[in-house]
């Protein structure tokens, strides 16, 4: 009896011992998001917002002697932007506090190149506070950008400047409330003003700025913060390695904490990191940072915002997109309506999730035990999740419609608290009684959506077939998003024929040649059409089926490039710099630098201005970052007529425009002094010219 007594609880503690374990949440994977940095992922939308002394001299770097005079914006207004920002979804905003050029825009007490001796307000102005303010108003996160390097500094590069960076620093993180995230570009060109020295300054970016320490003073100043670094150690956030808006499909939101970190680490993480560092999309509404008014009409489009979209908070990063300020103070109406027609774009497209009221089941459920069922990652509670037995890695949720459902986009989260797991899936569709895959992905992380054609199905199975521990998920969508056309692109080769193409296949194309806005009822594209003269061309995409019509693509070209000619030049590829075509480069040799690039205009023409187009490709070569440009009636007598910088072409490789006094000229020199890589070779894609 005493035997069968013993035996009996021997029993029921072994039941109720697994069915506890069974039921237990499943022990974190790996390194784990930091409260700050969960906080910040699940602000996914927020706006930069780049306004500086360049925004007055059309520069991208200013060298850090530009005159505070230039600073007077009469109707500087951070409510307008705080108010954009909010209307377009954003969360939070970051100001460029003081970007290379070192003027402040918060009359900082360390120095005098601020805000404080410019006209503005009569030196009263604090254009810092009043973003914080107006962040405040609007239930805005406020975040601030200090770069690290100062071309302005006297010091810079000597252990004194990294003294004045704190205290700058400390000025910005102690006087202005909250702060959700700090920024230190990692950008250093090497040449500068310093306080009259005019010369180049090279630090180590790994030993200079002694960021540990950096980051202790942050810290304490702002314990909520997280930091990004993309110039020295290894913070809370990483750059995705391009500005363009994308980070890779595979997002890994880990990193080793030591070591290199080269461009595809920063692009897809690293999968056996150790260390959270979290991806975050960096890019500008425009081609460039700060405001050019050359750029009015090369706003993004909605259909390019979106792919950005789907390509950073789509694919486990945030989004932080910039709205350069004008001269004058606010952000550009065309600006404006770009981000609120992609927040209605965003909205619309998640506006039904269709896995609402539909049941769901697992292949396996963590001890069976309900609070861990398929169930739970619909219920639009991120905080529930559906897991399985610590044993499967391995697992599939089927989603049943009841009924025939059409949708395009399917969306998953990781719970990510407890690591990132997934390391591949796939999507099928129930259609016609037999199952069909629609789509398939690599990683999830914190959220990662897909796209692909309308499929019309009763049921849809979600597949995880790689993981690296049981997986837990928090939360599935499904939804039957708008489509849009894309702009139409627009290109004219030497001959002086343009050509009208998208990425979208199907559409027709309607354009104008007189700047009018195209219609279905303009001249219809259906081959590539001669205009070899200055003009502008205007096209839109129609889809005949749905009346459907993209953005307005929009080129202006200059004169005819059809007699232009490459002296002294036999490599019959060199033309290609005038084809039009951005998927061409030609990369010209020399024995040293500098190498000079001479064109035969074959006529004689008042230029004021020209434009280069740096190689497109991802491992390009020969980007020309400092520049000398020449005009010439006989090739023997040459004018310097323009000199200076690419800044942040390495970076962000978009067409180069420089524009100076008229000169009447039959040929021009583009003399590449220095390069990204440090040899003997300029690449060009495309050369152009600006006439009067
Ligand atoms: C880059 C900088 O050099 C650009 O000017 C801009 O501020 C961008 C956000 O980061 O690296």
């Amino acid at each position: 009896m005493r035997i069968k007594t013993f035996f009996g609880i021997f029993l029921f503690y072994i039941i109720l011992s697994s069915s506890c374990k069974q039921t237990k949440s499943p022990e974190p994977y790996g390194p784990v998001p930091s409260e700050n940095q969960m906080n910040w992922q699940e602000m996914e939308y927020y706006a930069f917002v780049h306004f500086s002394l360049n925004t007055y001299t059309d520069q991208s770097w200013g060298f850090g002697n530009e005159d505070i005079k230039l600073f007077n914006p009469e109707n500087a207004d951070c409510r307008q932007w705080a108010r954009i920002c909010k209307d377009a979804g954003m969360k939070g905003v970051i100001i460029t506090a003081k970007h290379h050029c070192g003027f402040c825009l918060w009359p900082s007490k360390y120095t005098e190149y601020s805000v404080k001796n410019a006209p503005w307000k009569e030196g009263k102005g604090d254009m810092v506070r009043e973003m914080a303010d107006a962040c405040k108003e609007y239930g805005l996160k406020f975040g601030v950008y200090l770069s690290p390097w100062d071309r302005n500094h006297p010091d810079y590069g000597k252990p004194e400047y990294i003294t004045y960076f704190r205290n700058q620093l400390t000025e910005l993180l102690t006087n202005y409330g909250d702060v959700f995230e700090v920024w230190f570009d990692g950008a250093n060109g090497g040449d500068g003003y310093y306080g009259g020295a005019n010369e180049t300054r090279t630090i180590d970016r790994t030993t200079y700025y002694d960021w540990q320490n950096t980051y202790k003073l942050v810290r304490e100043l702002q314990p909520n913060i997280v930091i990004w670094n993309d110039g020295g150690d290894r913070a809370d956030l990483r750059w995705v390695g391009t500005e363009d808006g994308f980070v890779g499909e595979t997002n890994w939101s880990l990193l080793n904490a030591t070591g290199d970190v080269p461009w595809g680490m920063l692009h897809f993480g690293v999968e056996d990191g150790d260390s959270w560092v979290s991806a975050e999309v960096n890019t500008s509404i425009r081609p460039e940072w700060f405001y050019h008014p050359a750029e009015d009409d090369k706003v993004k489009s909605v259909p390019k915002l979106m792919e950005t979209y789907y390509n950073s908070i789509g694919h486990n990063a945030t989004l932080l997109l910039n709205f350069p300020i004008m001269p004058n103070g606010q952000i550009h109406p065309a600006d404006e309506k770009a981000a609120l027609t992609m927040a209605k774009a965003i909205k619309e497209s998640f506006a039904v999730n269709l896995t609402e009221n539909t049941s769901a089941e697992a292949s396996n459920v963590r001890g069976n035990a309900s609070k861990f069922n398929a169930a739970k990652a619909i219920d639009a509670n991120t905080e529930t999740y559906w897991t399985t037995d610590d044993s499967v890695t391995t697992a599939s949720l089927t989603i049943d419609f009841d009924k025939p459902t059409l949708f395009n986009r399917f969306l998953a989260q990781e719970y990510i608290r407890l690591g990132q797991r997934v390391k591949e899936f796939t999507v099928e569709a129930f259609v016609d009684g037999n199952w069909k895959e629609i789509t398939r992905g690599t990683t999830i992380g914190y959220k990662r959506i897909l796209r692909f054609s309308a499929v019309e199905a009763t049921k849809v199975r979600f597949n995880i077939t790689a993981s690296k521990s049981c997986p837990v998920i928090s939360n599935i969508g499904i939804y039957n998003a708008p489509v849009f056309l894309n702009t139409p692109s627009i290109s004219r080769n030497q001959l002086g024929e343009v050509t009208i193409t998208t990425n979208d296949i199907g559409p027709i194309f309607y354009y104008t040649l007189n700047g009018a806005e195209p219609t279905s009822q303009s001249t219809r594209y259906t081959e590539p059409f001669l205009a070899d003269d200055k003009v502008e061309v205007k096209a839109i995409a129609f889809d005949l089926a749905s009346s459907k019509k993209s953005p307005v693509g929009h080129e202006r070209f200059d004169i005819s490039k059809k007699d232009w000619k490459i002296e002294d030049v036999t490599d019959e590829k060199a033309i290609s710099i005038f084809d039009g075509n951005t998927a061409t480069t030609w990369h010209q040799r020399d024995k040293n630098m500098p190498v000079d690039l001479v064109v035969d205009l074959g006529a004689t023409y008042n230029v004021s201005g020209f434009k280069y187009l740096p190689d497109q490709s991802r491992w390009s070569s020969g980007i020309i970052t400092t520049y000398e440009f020449y005009v010439s009636d006989d090739t023997k007598k040459w004018k310097l007529v323009s000199e200076g910088e690419f800044s942040n072409i390495k970076n962000n490789p978009v067409w180069q425009i420089k524009n100076f006094k008229p000169e009447t000229t039959r040929f021009i020199k583009l003399r590449a002094i220095k390069n990204t890589s440090g040899d003997n070779v300029a690449g060009y894609t495309e050369i152009d010219i600006i006439t009067e």
